[in-house]
């Protein structure tokens, strides 16, 4: 038996600005996701520092907070059966070109850096993530 969960999504810069947001909400509600709570803003680059800091110790850390801040993101609440999982499958790989046919990736990543979408890769992270961002 599967369980309802809830997942962080956000929707990054690169896709923010192709206006591809309501498609990408589109494909979620179309694979049983719901959108429970959604907000468009603007991070700094500190915010996303602290954000991404799992990744501190990579060579890629300070180009991915740097392009995370650059612009407006969309973050989202999903909830769902697996959701966690659930979204990650149809995000696709995190290199656009690895992705599955029709994964949100592979229908609108660009690179791997602009790679359109973040979801959350556990139940500990989805916590901390959905706090990170809907703290009240
Ligand atoms: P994910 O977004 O699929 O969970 P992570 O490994 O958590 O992938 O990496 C976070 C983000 O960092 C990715 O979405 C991608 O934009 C970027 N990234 C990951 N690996 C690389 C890399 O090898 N070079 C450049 N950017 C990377
Ligand atoms: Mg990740």
């Amino acid at each position: 038996m599967s369980e309802v969960e809830q997942t962080l999504s956000i929707i990054k810069p690169d896709a923010v600005e192709r206006n591809l947001v309501e498609q990408i909400k589109e494909i979620f509600i179309r694979n049983n996701l719901i959108i429970k709570n959604t907000k468009k803003i603007i991070l700094s680059k500190d915010e996303a520092a602290e954000f991404y800091k799992v990744h501190q110790s990579k060579p890629f850390y300070d180009r991915l907070c740097s392009y995370l801040s650059s612009g407006p993101i969309v973050v989202m609440i999903l909830e769902g059966k697996s959701a966690i999982l659930e979204n990650r499958r149809i995000m696709g790989a995190t290199d656009p070109k690895n992705a599955e046919p029709n994964t949100i990736r592979k229908l609108y990543g660009l690179s791997i850096d602009k790679n359109s979408v973040h979801g959350s890769d556990s139940v500990d992270n989805a916590k901390k993530e959905i706090n990170f961002f809907f703290k009240n």
